[in-house]
């Protein structure tokens, strides 16, 4: 598989209101998290993923092998539980979060020295890109 290794520091981050309010997330956190320019920490090892979104405000931190489906509780975000798979689409990473909000879940790949994600829930769709630190 490919190799996600590494920390990235975000550089663009579109979209992101409407995801946060597809998630309910409330007005003052919404403020805040949209003031943030998280970075992402990746350890893989095959396909064992540890991801880390580290910011000034709050991290977020999930554990997830490709293929197996794991339960996931978004705390700290929206704090609901999700049943959540990633799949490899080629060298893209895919999960589905299966839960309570429909058409949830993220995409992330690799381009050049950048690391891409798009996150979606219901209608709203958050395209975010970090460059390797
Ligand atoms: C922050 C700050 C607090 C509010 C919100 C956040 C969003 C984090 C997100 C993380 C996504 C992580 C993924 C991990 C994959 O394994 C920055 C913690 C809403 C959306 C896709």
């Amino acid at each position: 598989p490919a190799n996600y290794n590494g920390t990235y520091n975000m550089i663009s981050n579109e979209n992101f209101e409407s995801y946060m309010r597809a998630l309910g997330i409330d007005f003052a956190t919404r403020k805040i998290a949209n003031l943030l320019k998280p970075q992402k920490v990746i350890e893989q090892n095959g396909d064992f993923f540890r991801m880390k979104t580290i910011s000034s405000f709050r991290n977020y931190s999930t554990e997830f092998t490709v293929g197996t489906e794991y339960e996931e509780e978004t705390k700290g975000l929206d704090n609901r539980k999700c049943k959540s798979m990633v799949t490899w689409d080629s060298d893209k990473l895919v999960c589905i979060q299966k839960g309570e909000k429909k058409n949830r879940g993220w995409k992330h790949w690799l381009e050049e020295d950048e690391l891409h994600l798009e996150l979606t829930c219901e209608d709203a769709v958050c395209k975010q890109v970090y460059k390797r630190a």
